[in-house]
């Protein structure tokens, strides 16, 4: 049955090439040529941020995963430490966790934030991607901006090394040891220096001093380095600043940018580097993503990963809380991303027309090629296409994607192998021309919806209009005709509900008179394949509470005396779109402390005299016209810290070794004067470059440190923080040659 069809459809149902034919306008014919024998970079995956509404219903979480891994093409997630200080989340690491960058103490992360992202969101999408076969990829990347919900970096974080590593290794473990998933990539911070005081060399030194630990501990993460806010800071502030730093680079897996600001002719010195070091590349963020970005960071940035960043610049979810619509460009980027799958390779694609550009890949034996139009209409012919059979698609305009049937290409007279596919074009198009696999695929459903997508029964915003329409969409690799079956999945069990034509494409609901949650299913057939989907409709029997949406504190997250100020945040959302009121208020405060609260009807409300050190407990009220939802938000004070830690007798003993000695003891006295904990670090400042210095306490007042193994002077620092402050000591030692009465070297 399925070879018939194929067959019929290869041989006997050819389009016509001109599938939208030539106006009037048509321009003269381009000649798009591919060369499989030029290779560039392979594709390993096409990436999102692992964000979505928190109201999302697991229902809805799931339809979205199907549609981003399954549609859209999607293999590769980034993943946030929780951050900041929210109603419903708190910080990976909120205070140090025990003053000791070498123990893990669990109890002082917030593992269940993190477990609760990762299983709602990471791990169904991960099963999404491997049940098509195809490898999952994810990386860990925190962020933290000053200004931001994140919070700044605390400077016990920032100034210890050692504790940074701690903080990014907890987090791998948990998500290995209790999710099963060994990242792929670590990523020390989202956007070094931009509105953080992070910079080339901190990071470095985060790289050298994590990527140890994450060997000793079998993790098999590598750092994805410098996801810097754009290619240009990339290449100057960072790529070339630790060029020569062959400790760091050891444990760098893969080179990326964002895109805000200036991103060539950097983009490109990037995309050599990674094809000179066999590193890949990766663009990783920028929120106005079009088809010239994709086109230019494949051709430029020679990447292989390529991300939309959030699942929101493609997703949109109702508030309803029952479905989703594909946005801005989704239907553009799935051109390319659900054609051309991890291990394709894109090969030379030369088209003699700047204003239709091409893109091609190969994988498998199969062959993928991405015309991306302009203004205007084109014929194209495409050269030395293989012989086989193509599935020809496009989107016109951004608009909903159209398969156009099915190619043959025959051979060229006098070469055996390739022939030359004419197509046509439109106007703004994106069009795929793909490999047909020979057996009948099954049709992309591409839309599925109720309109409206909830109704309410009574009360305030009452919404029931007499009929409910139930719609779907779908087109056919090879044109099969399209057959729609609707019918009810489950409803409230008092209610009568039944469909006007359920053989249609679209039909009407009626009955839908109880509150509840129905849900339709509609099945879609091109005769040999049948694929269904479920559309969830919420009858509410009245107006809809608003949603308290990130409820948070910032600006500064953290506060410590004497600083007493802080900004509270939220912003409210409302099925209905009913007007919304912000009611803060202080439920309850340190002893002697009177908070004051500038704005307490908006949704951002600065707080201000908040002079004693404790918790301080706010309530909102959000409100729409008949219903008031709260959420409460707890900000520390902490205490003021007047003094930063102290460091005496920082000192080598010996200072002076001669080999073949190559060890020494490091040691110092240090301590606070507020009576703060500390944290310690040693770190290695200067070496000759022979050597490999190896601390045997790194995180201790005093360690052994060895494999001083070449002659010359060591210098070493020790790190010492308290909660917001920290202070350095270097300790030098000299190595002497065998037998050498003074330094060498
Ligand atoms: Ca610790
Ligand atoms: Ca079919
Ligand atoms: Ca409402
Ligand atoms: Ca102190």
């Amino acid at each position: 049955m399925k070879s018939s069809v194929c067959c019929r459809n290869l041989f006997a149902v050819l389009i016509a090439a001109a599938v939208t034919a030539c106006g009037p306008t048509a321009l003269a014919d381009v000649n798009v040529t591919l060369y499989p024998a030029v290779q560039y970079q392979t594709i390993l995956g096409w990436g999102a941020s692992a964000s979505s509404p928190p109201w999302a219903c697991p229902l809805l979480q799931g339809a979205v995963i199907r549609e981003a891994v399954n549609e859209l093409g999607l293999t590769r997630l980034r993943l946030e430490l929780p951050s900041g200080n929210r109603s419903d989340t708190i910080a990976w690491e909120r205070q140090n966790d025990d003053w000791d960058p070498m123990n893990i103490n669990w109890t002082a992360f917030s593992t269940a934030d993190a477990d609760e992202r990762i299983t709602q969101m990471v791990l169904p999408f991960k099963r999404a991607v491997e049940a098509n076969g195809e490898p999952f990829n994810i990386y860990v990347s925190p962020s933290l901006f000053n200004g931001g919900s994140s919070g700044a970096a605390p400077e016990w974080l920032l100034n210890n090394p050692g504790e940074y590593a701690e903080f990014a290794l907890a987090y791998l473990l948990n998500l290995r040891d209790v999710h099963g998933i060994d990242a792929d990539f670590y990523c020390i911070l989202n956007e070094a220096g931009n509105n953080n005081p992070f910079n080339a060399s901190v990071v470095a030194e985060m790289i050298k001093t994590l990527g140890p630990r994450l060997r000793a501990a079998g993790l098999s993460t590598r750092i994805q380095f410098p996801e810097s806010i754009n290619a240009q800071t990339a290449w100057n502030n960072y790529i070339q600043k630790v060029r020569g730093d062959d400790q760091m680079w050891r444990h760098v897996g893969c080179l990326s940018y964002h895109l805000y600001g200036t991103n060539d002719p950097y983009r490109s010195y990037i995309g050599n580097l990674g094809v000179s070091t066999g590193l890949p590349t990766a663009q990783t963020e920028f929120m106005n993503l079009t088809m010239n970005h994709l086109y230019d960071d494949l051709t430029l940035g020679a990447v292989s990963y390529w991300e939309i960043y959030g699942l929101g610049q493609c997703f949109q979810w109702n508030l309803s809380n029952t479905s989703f619509s594909r946005i801005r460009q989704y239907w553009n980027f799935r051109q390319v991303m659900h054609f051309v799958r991890p291990g394709a390779v894109r090969i030379g694609a030369v088209s003699s027309d700047s204003n239709l550009r091409a893109l091609a890949f190969s994988h498998n034996g199969g062959m993928t090629v991405v015309l991306i139009n302009g203004p205007g209409s084109r014929a194209a012919n495409i050269l030395n296409l293989p012989v086989g059979a193509y599935g020809v698609c496009q989107s016109v305009g951004g608009g909903m994607y159209q398969e156009l049937g099915l190619q043959a290409v025959a051979a060229t007279r006098g070469v055996a192998a390739t022939g030359t596919l004419p197509v046509t074009v439109p106007s703004n198009a994106v069009m795929t021309i793909y490999s047909h696999p020979g057996t009948n695929q099954t049709p992309t459903v591409t839309s599925f919806k109720a309109t409206p997508d909830f109704l309410t029964l009574s009360g305030p915003g009452r919404f029931a209009p007499l009929t409910m329409s139930l719609s779907a969409s779908a087109t056919d690799p090879e044109r099969d005709p399209i057959s729609y079956a609707w019918s009810v999945t489950s409803r409230p069990a008092d209610a009568n509900v039944s469909l006007t034509a359920p053989g249609s494409a679209t039909t009407s609901a009626t009955g839908l008179t109880v509150a509840g949650e129905y849900v339709f299913a509609v099945e879609v057939s091109d005769g040999a394949n049948t694929v269904a989907r479920n559309v969830v409709l919420n009858i509410h029997a009245e107006n809809q509470p608003p949603i308290a949406m990130d409820v948070h504190n910032r600006l500064p997250v953290i506060v410590t005396l004497p600083a007493d100020s802080t900004e509270l945040r939220c912003a409210g959302l409302d099925l209905e779109g009913d007007a919304l009121s912000y009611r803060w208020s202080l439920l309850s405060q340190p002893a002697g402390a009177s908070a004051l609260l500038a704005s307490p009807g908006t949704g951002n409300c600065k707080v201000s005299n908040m002079t004693a050190a404790g918790d301080y407990i706010f309530q909102l009220e959000l409100s729409d016209p008949v219903h008031t939802v709260s959420a409460n938000l707890s900000v520390t004070v902490y205490p003021q810290n007047p003094s930063a830690p102290t460091i005496s007798n920082a000192v080598a003993s010996p200072a002076t070794i001669t080999l073949p000695a190559e060890a020494t003891w490091l040691s110092a006295t240090t301590g606070d004067p507020d009576g703060d904990p500390i944290s310690h670090w040693w770190s290695v400042k200067s070496k000759p470059v022979d050597a490999s210095p190896a601390f045997s306490a790194q995180g201790s007042p005093s360690t052994g440190v060895t494999g001083l193994t070449a002659p010359g002077t060591y210098v070493f620092t020790l790190n010492v923080v308290d909660r917001t402050k920290v202070t350095r000591r270097d300790v030098a030692v000299t190595v002497l040659g065998p037998g050498a009465s003074g330094p060498v070297g």
